[in-house]
């Protein structure tokens, strides 16, 4: 597994057709509430309205997209802003941390245990084949499901305050993945999916 270097401190998870590493915190001079307390103040947080089989419905979790490039999904054009001072900040940090480069972010705030995101991959075709997309956490632990397209086979982790997920080589093309609604009492969640746009 070439894209984890050995000194990063991301552990692979090992599963097929796909690369997955996980960091327990991403290394920053700010404490993680602090992180949380400034990405939930300072983003211009929307409820986006998408089609689904032309029906309209609201996403449920709202949304921010920063970066260099706008960006199409379900039919939802979104204009990027540019990145604050902090999303800059975070990341120079995961670059650092993963080896990589990003131009743009998406950010979802899951409200509570009734917010969610379906089951999907992230293979629009500005990402190009192979994406390499790091998704950061901050706030509430949410399960991260992942179901392989042909053999169905699930795979299920907790995503938690400061986890730094990287999901490389084939992944988004045999894998699709989605967080769940739950049931428990929780607080809000935010997480920051750093991606490259061609
Ligand atoms: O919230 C998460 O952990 C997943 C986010 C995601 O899959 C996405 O933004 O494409
Ligand atoms: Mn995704």
């Amino acid at each position: 597994m070439d894209l984890f270097s050995p000194d990063t401190g991301l552990q692979p998870i090992p599963i097929e057709d796909g690369e997955l590493a996980l960091l327990s915190r991403l290394p920053l001079p700010i404490p993680n509430a602090e992180v949380f307390a400034r990405l939930l103040r300072e983003t211009a947080w929307r409820h986006e309205t998408i089609v689904v089989y032309g029906k309209r419905h609201l996403q449920p979790r709202l949304t921010a997209w920063y970066g260099e490039a706008s960006y199409t999904y379900s039919g939802l054009r979104l204009e990027a802003l540019p990145m604050t001072p902090l999303l800059e900040q975070l990341r120079s940090a995961v670059e650092a941390a993963t080896g990589h480069r990003y131009n743009s972010v998406l950010l979802n705030h899951y409200r509570d245990g009734d917010d969610s995101m379906g089951m999907h991959s992230d293979d629009e075709p500005e990402l190009g084949p192979r994406p390499v997309i790091a998704s950061l956490s901050y706030g509430a632990t949410r399960t991260f499901i992942l179901r392989h397209k042909r053999s169905k086979r699930t795979v299920k982790f907790d995503l938690a305050d400061g986890n730094l997920l990287l999901m490389a080589g084939a992944l988004q093309q045999h894998w699709l993945h989605g967080i769940n609604k739950t049931a428990k009492p929780i607080g809000p969640r935010l997480n920051l999916t750093f991606r490259y746009i061609a």
